[in-house]
């Protein structure tokens, strides 16, 4: 079975790669010359990639799912979140994103932060949604050289690294885009 994913973030595509048995062939936007850019003109994760997975669907008249994701941080009242990708201003510049994280934190004890991932998919004339989240904190520096985004400065529950330090196999275990995915094969296994 080949899924369409209306995303244009390489990261994202790999991670799903990883997440999905190898019946299911994932392709992303990239994959089908899709570069043109949609705009993110929501008020909430559910509202974005409602707004890429309809505009993908009508574009091209096939079923497929988006993602939209972000970081949430307490005590900056859940910001980036849907700023994630731009946080640091309209070049979604990663180092700027992170070191702003890092400015606004300043003088907060209260590190704790969480992903969500929201999916919005298409298929065979319906419509759904699935959701997932992990819970961690902020650190002020980066570690390690996995995963893509705010992976290196976000230590997930009950671990010392960070995402970008325990890689692959933890991420695709306990991460918010494994958990919707688990969701989201249980309805294409139906
Ligand atoms: P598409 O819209 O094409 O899917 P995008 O990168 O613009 O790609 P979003 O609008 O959902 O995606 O932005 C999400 C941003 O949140 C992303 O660019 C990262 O900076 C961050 N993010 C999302 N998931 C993440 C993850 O698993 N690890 C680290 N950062 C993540």
């Amino acid at each position: 079975m080949k899924l369409l994913f209306a995303t244009q973030n390489k990261h994202k595509a790999k991670e799903l790669d990883l997440l999905v048995p190898d019946a299911i062939s994932i392709l992303s936007l990239n994959d089908i010359g899709c570069t043109a850019e949609i705009a993110e003109t929501g008020n909430s994760f559910e509202e974005n990639a409602k707004i890429k997975a309809d505009w993908v669907r009508k574009k091209y008249g096939l079923d497929c799912f988006a993602d939209d994701s972000g970081l949430e941080i307490e005590a900056l009242g859940g910001a980036p979140g849907i700023y994630s990708a731009r946080y640091g201003g309209p070049e979604r510049d990663m180092e700027k994103n992170i070191q702003k994280v890092w400015d606004k934190l300043q003088g907060h004890s209260n590190t704790r932060a969480w992903f969500r991932t929201v999916f919005y998919l298409h298929l065979e004339g319906k419509e759904y949604v699935f959701r997932g989240r992990v819970e961690g904190s902020i650190v002020f520096e980066k570690r390690g050289e996995n995963g893509f985004g705010y992976d290196p400065i976000f230590v997930p529950k009950g671990y010392r690294e960070t995402f970008a330090e325990l890689g692959d196999t933890i991420k695709n275990k306990i991460g918010h885009r494994a958990l919707a995915t688990q969701s989201l094969l249980k309805v294409l296994s139906r």
